[in-house]
């Protein structure tokens, strides 16, 4: 109360403490060497630190103390195992010796789930998840945030909303270039939004949208997020996988991100009409290249290698293992600047190269023209393209390259030795931290 004195009540206080002070300061020689004036100004300036002091604690105690008491509620919950074969992640693959079918089986029995989880419709007494993006970056970058979003709400077994609004920053919406993503649910109080926070943990929390720093919401509304230590799986699908390919943590994320990119149809038509521009049959890419130029050697100042570096480590590929993938040598070349193209196409020709890559594409320096119609279509189809190829060279300190490089784990059991690194080693990242490379058997 003692913070809330009026004017008035403030000098009927301190007038008498200044009369007191006054008959003292004959006695004693330090308080002589003020001015009356003087000792009134520190009594007020005194007043006002400690009324502030009380306003900070009564904040303290009415909103940041009780957000920070109570407990974080932890959800895992994975979605049934689909059920055709028996009711176990092992059921599913008795009998079948071969790795790969093993690690196909398992793959279509995830998708079968999320397609689940994405076909709730009605979902008003069920949990569901909000879920989208906080930072307007580009579209590797947007999509490892989204694959998140997707993982968070397969782990949590509940359905995805997905907020593709938020921070997309291209000029098309999402659904021009991939399909839906998540289910058809609308928000409501049985919600759990996720809030991510630039250099911070996100929150995930009831019924509303948190701030995103400080956070204010009362922790018992909050939910542990489930990415924290590393990302979660079923046990018993973890000990199949871990038998089956050597980077079980890449194949199951890949899973998601294979799931958080199905091309629209309409992109699937572009793709097609891009394909038999290049006269690509089938899975026709055998090296992939991204070379990542333009702002990146900002961000990452190893990632500028020449063009040639990366064609010796193409052609180290080609001599050393796969004769028979060496005829001509076919490499598909991506790179956000359009003369690395033009520069291979003239420098790297038949008989003994193959140089394929999308012509029409030119180079855009910044991100308002990045964010055309055109530039996103252009980098979907790059990350396509790049999909399709056995052996990839790239720099990991990319979102593309990571996101291409986890896409040929969900294809490859060996995917290791498919990669070549211009810079940098593999993480996950999302928006101010990265997810421990480990699976946490739930
Ligand atoms: N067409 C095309 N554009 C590309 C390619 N690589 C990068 N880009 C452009 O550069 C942007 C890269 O965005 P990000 O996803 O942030 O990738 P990054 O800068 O490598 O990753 P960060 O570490 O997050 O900065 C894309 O959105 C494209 O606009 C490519 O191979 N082809
Ligand atoms: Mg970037």
């Amino acid at each position: 109360m003692y913070c809330f004195w009026s004017k008035l009540e403030l000098s009927r206080h301190i007038r008498p403490l200044l009369t007191k002070v006054e008959e003292m300061r004959g006695r004693y020689s330090l308080l002589a060497f003020w001015s009356r004036d003087k000792l009134r100004k520190i009594f007020v300036s005194f007043y006002f630190i400690v009324s502030f002091m009380c306003i900070l604690i009564l904040f303290l105690i009415v909103v940041v103390i009780p957000a920070n008491f109570g407990h974080v509620k932890r959800i895992i919950n994975f979605p049934e195992v689909p059920s055709s074969y028996g009711s176990s992640w092992s059921d599913l693959v008795k009998g079948v010796n071969d790795p790969s079918k093993k690690l196909d089986i398992l793959a279509r029995a995830i998708e079968q789930q999320l397609e689940v989880l994405s076909s709730q419709t009605n979902c008003s007494q069920s949990l569901t998840l909000s879920c989208g993006h906080n930072d307007p970056c580009g579209l590797g970058c947007q999509l490892h945030h989204r694959a998140a979003c997707l993982l968070m709400s397969y782990t949590l077994g509940i359905p995805l909303i997905h907020d593709s609004k938020t921070a997309w920053p291209f000029t098309s919406p999402w659904q021009e270039v991939y399909e839906r993503l998540g289910s058809g649910c609308k928000v409501n109080a049985k919600t759990i939004f996720v809030t991510w926070r630039q250099g911070h943990l996100p929150v995930l929390h009831f019924g509303r949208a948190c701030s995103s720093f400080p956070s204010l919401c009362p922790l018992e509304s909050q939910i542990e997020y489930p990415l924290l230590a590393g990302v979660p799986i079923p046990k018993g699908l973890l000990n199949i996988i871990k038998m089956n390919h050597e980077d079980p943590f890449l194949w199951y994320l890949g899973q998601f991100i294979k799931f958080t990119i199905k091309n629209s149809k309409k992109m699937q038509r572009v793709i097609a009409a891009s394909a038999r521009g290049m006269n690509i049959i089938g899975k026709t890419p055998v090296v992939g290249l991204h070379v990542r130029r333009t702002d990146k050697i900002f961000e990452a100042s190893d990632s500028y290698h020449e063009l040639g570096d990366y064609m010796k480590i193409a052609g180290e590929y080609f001599d050393t293992f796969h004769e028979l993938d060496a005829s001509p040598r076919t490499v598909y070349i991506a790179s956000d600047d359009h003369t690395v193209l033009e520069k291979a196409k003239t420098s790297y020709t038949l008989p003994v190269w193959r140089i394929l890559g999308l012509t029409s594409h030119t180079t855009f320096y910044n991100q308002p023209e990045r964010n055309s119609d055109q530039s996103l279509k252009s980098i979907v189809q790059d990350i396509f393209f790049l999909s399709q190829s056995k052996f990839l060279v790239c720099g990991l300190s990319s979102n593309v390259c990571r996101l291409v490089f986890e896409l040929l784990a969900a294809q490859y059991a060996d995917v290791n030795s498919r990669l070549k690194s211009m810079d940098g080693s593999y993480s996950y990242c999302l928006v101010g931290h990265d997810v421990p490379k480990v699976l946490i058997p739930s």
